[in-house]
């Protein structure tokens, strides 16, 4: 069995600098990544990728040669790589041994809610080569600071859940820049966990350019409250334990703690309730370290601690 992520969000919520930073803390607990750049508009990629769309197609050319836009030449795109999964299959196939996949996929995101292109290459892979992925959806966590934004992101995480139909984890990504938009109108856990939708109403009722929209936000609220699917994890991409908290969530969702248990069903259940620390644990603290220090900081220079 072959284990990863799809990671998608809209337009600079951090998926590529997440693969870039999953990737080499992966690495650093000691499993090999295969990081897949599916998106032809990635011109400069941080990491170094085993599998690159560009070698397929790319973008530029689309756009001249069908004189579409960049949002239309995206779509075409992932309809030729749809057309093209044999191409695809055959780059991953060396991998499936022993790696570990990250697929960085494009910011639009109509391509996963709305077109079935990428969908349809998503599930071809899974039933072809027996991959277990999850879906990791990468909010800005700024979205938070606008009642209404925070809507539109609950209606975005639930209709690309819907749509997927995968293992799917929510993230509200760039959490160490929260404090820099204000002081948000609740306490955090109100915006992860997605339990009572009725609170953000009476904000929203407090401008008066949203409380025209207050039948509409209500009706709206409740239907993510009645799927209830939908709430998020948080990351900074800079933090270890950050990015560690988030790769128990995964490994979780995927089967990866499960797989190479040969046990009862019992023994699955009891796994699947307790808290996953097994991984984390097992390497040393130092090791977490060295990939801080040496690894991320000289490429990506957030803030220094
Ligand atoms: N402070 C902070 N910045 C981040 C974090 N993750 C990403 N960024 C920054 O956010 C910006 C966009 O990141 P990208 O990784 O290019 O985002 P993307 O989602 O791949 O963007 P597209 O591929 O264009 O859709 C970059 O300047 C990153 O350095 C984070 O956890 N914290
Ligand atoms: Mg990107």
């Amino acid at each position: 069995m072959v284990f990863g992520q799809v990671v998608i969000g809209p337009p600079g919520s951090g998926k590529t600098t997440y693969c870039n930073g999953m990737s080499q803390f992966l690495r650093l607990i000691g499993r090999k990544v295969a990081v897949i750049n599916l998106d032809p508009a990635n011109d400069a990629l941080p990491y170094e990728c085993a599998i690159n769309i560009e070698d397929l197609v790319k973008l530029s050319d689309v756009m001249m040669e069908h004189s579409l836009g960049p949002n239309g030449g995206l779509v075409y795109c992932m309809d030729y790589l749809e057309k093209n999964i044999d191409w695809l299959e055959s780059k991953l196939k060396p991998l499936l041994k022993d790696h570990y996949l990250l697929f960085d996929f494009p910011g639009q995101v109509e391509l996963f809610f709305l077109h079935s292109n990428a969908k349809n290459v998503i599930m071809k892979l899974i039933k072809k080569l027996n991959l277990r992925l999850t879906a990791i959806h990468l909010v800005d966590a700024h979205l938070c600071s606008d009642p209404g934004k925070y809507v539109s992101s609950l209606l975005l995480s639930l209709s690309t859940m819907l749509h997927l139909e995968l293992p799917h984890i929510n993230v509200l990504s760039k959490i160490d820049l929260i404090e820099s938009y204000g002081k948000l109108a609740f306490n955090l856990d109100f915006y992860t966990d997605v339990q009572d939708l009725s609170y953000l109403q009476h904000h929203l009722d407090q401008d008066p350019r949203s409380a025209k929209y207050r039948k509409l936000t209500k009706e709206l609220c409740e239907v993510v409250e009645d799927y209830s699917l939908v709430n998020f994890s948080t990351l900074d991409i800079q933090d270890k334990e950050s990015v560690g908290n988030l790769v128990k969530l995964i490994d979780k969702s995927n089967g990866y703690i499960f797989a190479s248990i040969d046990a009862s069903a019992v023994e699955f259940s009891k796994i699947a309730i307790r808290q996953v620390d097994w991984d984390y644990y097992r390497y040393p603290f130092i090791h977490t370290c060295l990939w801080w220090y040496g690894v991320v900081l000289p490429q990506k220079c957030f803030r220094v601690w």
